[in-house]
């Protein structure tokens, strides 16, 4: 090996974005057979993201996410049983069983919030922004959210405000090509950084396939944030290699597109960087995914183990309709 840091570095980053795939496979898996109530929304294949980005921040910052949220949960540290209990409805999960796995919170990690609503997560840190601006201990706000997102009312007025007052946030956006089963280009003008640019506030691209990239641009934008630079801006290439929700078998992608975004695949783009530059032996590689792969059998089982929650507070639950 040749130089240990980068190499040690990148495995971590690389066991920390395989238990995020594997805790969403075994998500669906257990949501196809009928065990997680409501719906999911799967990150797969854009893991190098929200482990690019959490690996920039540090213990005063906080981050948003929107209902595709359990990537940034988990490389936020939110406890794996707990986030895999709260999709499960259990009494264990990191929300009670409360939130399912659109809105996952857990002010512990960092994490404010995930959103369904498009553009919730824009709101929440551009107003954590500000009170973290007012507390004065150098945190910084991140905002995720997809490309879709930039249409909405939300993105133009948080965006506004806090080049206005100069707040320290990143907006993280996740271009993903698609707003649920419709292409970006069908009903979207422009670029997606013309926006931020627009109204001054600096704006890059990085491949979102891969998990250096993502924590070199999320760091430095971080950086400039703390700083006092003000309002920073992301656009992650990436893609979804799974189906916007549910069951979606995603019939609406370009013939040949999801094979070709395949074979840059996060995990296997860091497995090369690993093996091939610096030096990892295969083994080692195979090792980690043995063990998460052990974890995760032993999550599924503590899971549907696991207490549901008290009727009294179920029976609360059912009659908000709001
Ligand atoms: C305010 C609002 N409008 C519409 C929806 C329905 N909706 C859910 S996801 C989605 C697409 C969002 O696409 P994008 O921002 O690109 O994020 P992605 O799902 O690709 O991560 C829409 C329109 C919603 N949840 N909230």
């Amino acid at each position: 090996m040749v130089d240990s840091g980068p190499a040690d570095a990148l495995l971590d980053m690389y066991r920390r974005m395989r238990l995020i795939r594997d805790f969403e496979e075994l998500v669906q898996a257990l949501f196809l057979k009928g065990e997680v109530p409501g719906t999911t929304h799967l990150c797969i294949g854009q893991e190098a993201d929200a482990i690019g980005v959490a690996s920039a921040l540090g213990d005063e910052d906080r981050l948003a996410g929107t209902y595709r949220g359990h990537g940034v949960a988990l490389a936020l540290g939110v406890d794996p049983q707990a986030l895999l209990d709260e999709m499960l409805g259990r009494a264990t999960g990191v929300c009670g069983g409360r939130a399912g796995s659109m809105n996952v919170i857990d002010l512990s990690n960092r994490l404010i919030g995930c959103f369904g609503i498009v553009g919730g997560s824009i709101a929440a840190a551009t107003g954590a922004a500000l009170s973290l601006k007012r507390q004065g201990r150098g945190g910084v706000a991140v905002a995720f959210f997809g490309e879709g997102t930039i249409n909405q009312g939300y993105f133009a007025e948080c965006l506004n405000f806090a080049q206005v007052l100069s707040l320290p946030v990143l907006y993280l956006c996740e271009n993903n090509r698609y707003g649920e089963f419709t292409p970006y280009e069908d009903v979207t003008a422009g670029e997606v950084l013309d926006r931020p640019r627009t109204l001054g506030i600096p704006a890059e691209q990085v491949d979102g396939m891969d998990v250096v990239a993502v924590r070199d641009v999320a760091e430095g934008a971080v950086g400039r944030a703390r700083d006092g630079e003000g309002p920073q801006f992301v656009e992650t290439l990436t893609y979804r290699f799974v189906g916007h929700s549910r069951a979606d078998p995603g019939a609406y992608r370009k013939q040949g597109e999801l094979e070709e975004w395949k074979l840059r695949d996060p995990l296997t783009v860091a497995r090369a960087r690993l093996v091939d530059e610096l030096g990892v032996d295969a083994g080692e590689v195979d090792a980690v995914d043995r063990e998460i792969g052990a974890q995760i059998d032993e999550m599924r089982s503590a899971g549907l183990e696991a207490p549901l929650p008290d009727p009294a507070l179920l029976a609360e639950a059912s009659e908000f309709k709001g």
